[in-house]
């Protein structure tokens, strides 16, 4: 069919626009259109590329579904090798590195600048680009022979198929690291489980597994990233002669660079970038394991020259490992508020990532046998980000004898009640309910925790120590203390205890959805209760609903509505409920009125941006649309406010240049507070 001029202007539009969208949202985590802005964009263009045959092409953003399976990979010969990196890990390293350049380039008694960026803990990769498109990708193999990983590479969105800009070269070999974001690893993990396929030990062997698949399809729909760091070679234009300037030629070419990428000035600046990164890593989305440096200036580079595999410019500065290897020396159990019952590895105690480490995580039963774990073993821990350091596999070849398996649970280890393990469920459950004193444990801290009645001065040992000298049993028992219980216990002075017994006081006035979150119903989480606070707007509603009602609140599915009423059916519940009302909990009445244009926050809109604390972007967004507010994904001069959780990126900067409010976390609780 002929193909109307029109049709190909918005055909070549709608590619430029996806590819922009891409770029900004998986190279600079910025995005500026919703979800469902972008789906209407890619089936526009899915479907005029359907209609129109002629305009298929193998460089369009809708051509990273993957390809038909191959046997192998094709081996590729690099024109330039591809080197690996020298270390350091210390400081004196670090001077011996600045020693070896000053003696080799000339400086005229200049400072030696360097530009700076995290490491990735990835995969390299090489790209080449012909006339702007991209025609091959391969692993860096031994350095001189890699494979051809072209078809699996274009699946990501991050990596563009056509360069953008204006000053192309001929030619251009582009190199990077492809890696898998920590989000992105559970999830992948969380379904090969489900599945029964391959769990990965790390982001690092995931991204590698996922590069190598001979199935690319396969591939496309595994979360990677990448994230370029050199250039091979180029012909056909003239590069910058700093290091810097050519990141930031790549990044005008539409190629993904750190967002974390700056110059730095001899050794003290490396060393304070160092110290800077290390100080973030834990909040990064991603494994790091250390930071680069390279000489920033080409001829000096030139200078310096290479030792056979890497070059004396540039070195890694590594940074504490955060897989290590140690004893497994017992495997307990923990039973959590709900019952769920958590292996707990207790390790002979050793440093991860620079934080010592003695328990660690075995998620549930079927790991333990996945693993195949024995008393005794090395084992690998890791620790990445904040989540809880885990048990990634035993060390076989150093296991020598015969080990004892854990033992397998049939009672809980707390209150001796039998043990369940749900259909579809991966966790073990103790039937014991409120008789087991591990989960009235932490049934009261969650209770008393900040984000629920907020009860200042009860810590979790206080909290330990009171259950067990049975001083109390539920949580309803905390508002019957009084001071001369309290100053028996240990360590308890008189001005703790009366602090203790004000802030009770003070607890009982809270907010509804608060109320219920701390009632600590299974998969009740912050954002469903205020769903549900708003929704019912009292308590006696709630208890009283049914399974169908309750799938009408924003947020509640068969799951939680089926959670909900089990709770509310358990007279000891019940009572816990009406004991709670009676000491004088309360809460201010919702007032609410139902259409859309009389809530709170009508007419305004938000920007959500960065990692927020305990919550999700989604989970705050629903928080707003709950009162009535839009929530947009990219800022103008409409906006109401953005709120800015961690790493906010550039939607802040824009803000500012507009002059639109920015609210932080608390700021943001607080208004959720006073339009609840
Ligand atoms: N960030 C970064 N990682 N990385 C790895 N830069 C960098 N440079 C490398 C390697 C192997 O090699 C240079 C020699 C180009």
């Amino acid at each position: 069919m002929e193909v109307p001029a029109d049709i190909r202007l918005q055909v070549d539009k709608l590619r430029q626009e996806i590819n922009a969208h891409n770029r900004r949202y998986y190279g600079l985590d910025d995005a500026n259109i919703t979800d469902q802005a972008y789906d209407q964009l890619y089936r526009q263009l899915q479907q005029l590329e359907q209609q129109y045959s002629e305009l298929e092409s193998a460089e369009s953003p809708t051509q990273r579904v993957g390809t038909s399976p191959s046997t192998h990979f094709e081996s590729v010969d690099h024109e330039v090798a591809m080197l690996s990196l020298d270390n350091a890990f210390d400081v004196l390293e670090m001077q011996a590195f600045e020693k070896r350049l000053c003696d080799r380039v000339i400086t005229n008694k200049a400072p030696l600048h360097f530009t700076a960026e995290p490491k990735l803990d990835g995969l390299a990769v090489s790209l080449l680009y012909d006339n702007g498109t991209l025609i091959r990708a391969a692993t860096r193999g031994d350095g001189k022979t890699g494979e051809n990983i072209t078809a699996n590479v274009r699946t990501l969105k991050s990596i563009p198929l056509v360069l953008k800009g204006r000053h192309l070269p001929t030619r251009i070999e582009v190199r990077g690291e492809v890696y898998m974001d920590h989000a992105g690893f559970e999830k992948l993990n969380n379904n090969q489980r489900q599945i029964e396929g391959k769990v990965f030990a790390n982001p690092r062997n995931a991204a590698a597994g996922s590069l190598r698949l001979l199935d690319s399809r396969i591939t496309a729909r595994r979360p990677l990233t990448f994230c370029s760091y050199a250039i091979g070679w180029v012909e056909g234009y003239k590069l910058p002669d700093s290091q810097f300037q050519r990141m930031q030629y790549l990044s005008t070419l539409g190629l993904p660079i750190s967002p974390y990428i700056e110059r730095v000035m001899s050794v003290q600046g490396c060393l304070d970038y160092r110290q800077q990164i290390l100080e973030k890593r834990d909040q990064l989305e991603f494994d790091i394991d250390g930071v680069v440096f390279k000489l920033d200036d080409i001829s000096q580079q030139q200078q310096a020259g290479y030792v056979s595999r890497a070059p004396r410019w540039a070195i890694a500065y590594k940074f504490p490992a955060q897989e290590v290897m140690t004893k497994l020396l017992e495997v307990d159990f923990q039973v959590g508020r709900t019952g769920a019952i958590t292996p707990v590895a207790r390790l002979e105690p050793v440093s991860v990532g620079g934080v010592m480490v003695s328990n660690a995580t075995l998620h549930n039963m079927a790991e333990i046998a996945r693993k195949d774990v024995r008393i005794g073993d090395v084992v690998i821990v890791r620790r990445a980000g904040d989540v809880i350091p885990e048990v990634v596999a035993p060390v076989i070849e150093q296991r020598k004898f015969e080990l004892r398996l854990p033992k397998m649970l049939t009672h809980c280890p707390v209150c001796q009640s039998e043990v369940i393990k749900p259909e579809g469920q991966a966790a073990y459950r103790c039937t014991g309910g409120l008789v087991c004193a591990a989960q009235r444990k932490e049934g009261i801290k969650h209770f008393a925790s900040r984000k629920a009645l907020d009860i200042d001065g009860l810590g979790d040992k206080l909290i330990e120590q009171m259950v067990e000298l049975k001083m109390i049993q539920s949580i309803g028992d905390l508002y019957h203390l009084e001071m001369p219980q309290l100053s028996a216990l240990e360590r308890m002075a008189e001005k703790s205890a009366t602090n203790l017994l004000k802030s009770l006081e003070a607890s009982k006035s809270t907010t509804f959805a608060r109320f219920i979150y701390a009632l600590g119903i299974r998969e009740v989480g912050q954002a469903t209760a205020e769903a549900l606070a708003l929704f019912f707007r009292d308590i006696k509603a709630l208890m009283a609903t049914n399974f169908e009602t309750l799938q009408e609140v924003d947020d509640v599915g068969p799951v939680v509505a089926d959670n909900i009423i089990h709770f509310f059916e358990q007279p000891c519940n019940i009572e816990v409920v009406a004991d709670l009302l009676e000491q004088g909990v309360h809460w201010p009445e919702i007032t609410a009125p139902d259409p859309i244009n009389a809530l709170p926050l009508a007419g305004q809109t938000f920007v959500i941006t960065g990692t927020l604390d305990g919550l999700s972007r989604e989970q705050a967004a629903l928080r707003l649309k709950q009162r009535g507010a839009k929530v947009s994904s990219s800022v103008s001069a409409k906006t109401t406010a953005v709120i800015a959780g961690e790493k906010p990126g550039s939607k802040i900067t824009k803000a500012d240049s507009l002059g639109v409010d920015v609210l932080s976390q608390s700021q943001f609780e607080a208004l959720m507070a006073t339009v609840a």
